[in-house]
């Protein structure tokens, strides 16, 4: 069974980047309902039971095909939240140093550069999907809940949700206020130690 991991700070710790009421309804009842139904698309099947989440999605196609889009949904929302709370922390944001800092800037120039990359993906995303930095530190977006994972590719880095359910109550349509205040809570030293492993 998998389980709603818990966050690494309180709800209201990203301040007016993203808000206590969004922060508590993102984790307590869209994440959970990803690993609600994980769990229920899984249950029927106990040669699953011991697999990982990066194991289901890397080998979607090999699962019955019965339970191959509610795993790809909700076993995709499982994996991509889990990933999004850590990539997030109090106080963070700022530029990546190190290693990682130095290949971002050789891959584009300059942070800034990279920045303004990821947010033209991030406001050019229609619909709802995600923006993903890659270990080869290519930014790629994904449509709902899918990431390169399904196509047996590497875990991303970073990943940002640009589902409205991650901004509307703070930002309303404006998609552009949001991403432009989530760069102030990126925890690029957690993005950096996984760069480096
Ligand atoms: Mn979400």
């Amino acid at each position: 069974m998998f389980i709603l991991p818990a966050l690494g700070y309180d709800y209201d710790a990203l301040g007016d980047s993203i808000s206590k009421e969004v922060m508590e309804l993102h984790h307590t009842k869209h994440h959970q309902t990803y690993v609600d139904k994980l769990n229920a698309a899984i249950s029927g099947y106990p040669e699953l039971a011991d697999k990982t989440v990066v194991e289901l999605l890397r080998g979607i196609k090999e699962l019955p095909e019965a339970i191959q889009g509610a795993v790809r949904n909700h076993g995709g929302g499982h994996y991509n939240h889990s990933l999004f709370w850590k990539v997030m922390a109090p106080g963070a944001g700022g530029q990546p140093e190190g290693v990682l800092g130095e290949a971002i800037t050789a891959k584009y120039c300059s942070y800034q550069a990279f920045v303004d990359e990821f947010t033209a993906k991030a406001l050019g995303l229609f619909g709802s999907g995600w923006v993903w930095l890659q270990p080869d530190l290519s930014i790629i977006t994904s449509a709902n809940q899918d990431s390169a994972l399904l196509d047996g590719g590497e875990e991303p880095l970073l990943g940002l949700d640009v589902w409205e359910h991650a901004y509307y109550l703070d930002y309303k349509n404006k998609r552009d206020d949001y991403v432009a205040a989530w760069w102030n809570v990126v925890d690029w030293r957690f993005v950096a130690e996984r760069y480096a492993s």
